[in-house]
């Protein structure tokens, strides 16, 4: 039976997790880096242990600092969040030789569905559809050439440690064949020690559909929907809803009984995401699995009436799911915009600083998850999503009228952020219509990025604001502390600016 839990994660994810837990009468263990001292879950769960330097790699990528933690505390369970160490099988395989309870599925899962040519295979041979291409790895130039002829162009060479759009390389023309198989090779071998590389027929124009899955030590395996995943920017997701307004009902059945063979392909236990990719007809295929919970969870939560977490937690203890199939249903319509503290204006760039001031909306269908308050000084060091902002309505129209009001009471001060840039997806012809695919964001830049006089009074409210805590600071600053200040505030000449100054 699972009492303590240590959360081997930072920011919004571990704040999620460790309510959960409290709900369910477990114990909290949060770990933190130099840079996360003051970090919302160190305050919030119920001891916290340092692991390291700021940068990832010397903490929370830190196995061994990361169980002896585990050790200390007396926590018979980890969960990994998402990211850092979830996906990693060294990391599963070593929770359970030190007796440690890893909340997600076995090393061999994770190993399995990281390998895309493995996966590819084992997808295959369940009966799951898999984009047209090569059965294995590519071993030569030749075989790339003759594969290519069999499927036609234009094709897709991808890496099989990759993932995440990383090691990919489209190929329109046969006189490029050679140099992007090279380069595809290369680039994977430098990011992941591994050259093996595999081609699939290019989809183009497709929607990102995934199903959320979960499987218990019983054999019992079941789905709990899609969630429509197309509005990304460089693989970043920047907005999901659920459910996905191109399925239909006969199609998310079809796709939903193939999420369950593939999670029972790999014999998977706890969370996991099937991704799909869709075309225009429907058609779909799988893309891979993430062996994880997902950044993205809090909609389906919201419209299948589960929380994710707990039903992880029961799984690793070792519980069958109580869960049927038959009985889940999608309630209305939920949609969850990523705050990013990142500047649209300057090509998304990270935007690390201090929140001098933060306005959170609430009332009837939202649900913020985040791990911000004021005077938090966001560190440079990790991804720079800060907050969630979940909205559900009883059908899509008004969730996406719920999401506007919802965005238009969020305010951020402090550091630049993507909020105004959400609002405006929500408001594009596109978008509202619902049949957009993974090159929205490209294809309504101009619309996306369109300065407007309303906005820009908008962000002088709050860059005003930041100004008067900027005020209050100086009051009571030395002429030292006032230069260092004046050479520390980003926005100082913008504020000059505005006010006239
Ligand atoms: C594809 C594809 C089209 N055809 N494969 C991108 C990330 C990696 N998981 C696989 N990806 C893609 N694979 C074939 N055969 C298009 C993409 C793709 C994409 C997929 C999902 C969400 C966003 C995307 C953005 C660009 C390309």
């Amino acid at each position: 039976m699972i009492k303590k839990v240590l959360v081997a994660n930072r920011g919004e994810i571990a704040v999620r997790i460790i309510r959960s837990c409290r709900e369910m009468g477990i114990r909290t263990v949060a770990v933190y880096s130099d840079a996360d001292r003051k970090a919302m879950h160190v305050l919030y769960a119920d001891e916290a242990f340092h692991i390291g330097p700021s940068p990832s790699i010397d903490s929370y990528l830190n196995i061994d600092n990361i169980i002896r933690a585990a050790r200390l505390s007396k926590a018979d369970a980890i969960h990994p969040g998402y990211g850092f160490l979830s996906e990693n099988p060294a990391f599963s395989e070593r929770c359970i030789k030190e007796g440690i309870i890893f909340i997600g599925p076995s090393p061999h899962a994770i190993s399995s569905m990281g390998d895309k040519i493995t996966a590819r295979k084992m997808m295959q041979d369940a009966g799951v559809p898999v984009v047209p291409g090569t059965g294995g790895k590519i071993e030569s130039e030749a075989e790339a050439v003759s594969t290519i002829r069999e499927i036609g162009l234009p094709v897709m060479i991808k890496a099989s440690a990759g993932g995440g759009g990383k090691g990919m390389r489209l190929v329109y023309h046969e006189k490029d064949i050679k140099s992007s198989l090279r380069a595809a090779r290369s680039e994977a071998k430098t990011a992941f020690g591994n050259d093996a590389v595999f081609i699939e027929k290019y989809i183009q124009s497709p929607h990102h559909i995934e199903f959320q899955v979960l499987a218990d030590s019983h054999g019992n395996v079941i789905h709990l929907f899609e969630r429509e995943c197309s509005v990304q920017r460089r693989h970043q997701k920047i907005i999901e809803e659920t459910p996905s307004p191109i399925l239909t009902q006969e199609k998310r059945e079809e796709m939903g009984n193939a999420a369950v063979a593939a999670a029972r392909a790999v014999d998977y236990q706890g969370a996991g995401t099937i991704e799909f990719i869709v075309d225009k007809d429907l058609n779909y295929y799988f893309l891979e699995m993430n062996t994880r919970l997902q950044v993205e969870h809090p909609i389906t939560e919201r419209v299948v009436g589960v929380d994710l977490v707990k039903e992880q937690i029961h799984i690793a203890d070792g519980k069958p799911m109580t869960l049927k199939q038959d009985e889940l249903k999608q309630h209305g319509h939920a949609i969850e915009c990523r705050i990013y503290a990142e500047d649209p204006e300057n090509n998304f760039m990270p935007a690390p600083g201090k929140v001098t001031h933060i306005d959170i909306p609430y009332g009837v269908g939202v649900r913020v998850d985040g791990s911000i308050y004021e005077g938090i000084e966001i560190p440079l060091y990790y991804d720079p999503l800060i907050a969630k902002l979940i909205v559900w309505g009883k059908d899509r129209n008004e969730a996406l009228d719920r999401t506007q009001r919802a965005l238009q009471e969020f305010k951020i001060a402090g550091v630049r952020n993507n909020l105004k840039f959400l609002e405006r997806i929500i408001q594009a012809e596109d978008f509202i219509k619902g049949d957009y695919t993974t090159h929205f964001i490209e294809q309504n830049k101009e619309f996306l990025m369109r300065e407007d006089a309303c906005d820009q009074l908008c962000e002088d409210i709050v860059i005003i604001t930041a100004f008067i805590e900027y005020l209050k600071k100086i009051e009571k600053a030395s002429p030292k502390e006032m230069t260092a200040l004046k050479n520390n505030w980003k926005d100082y000449n913008r504020i000059r600016s505005v006010l006239k100054l």
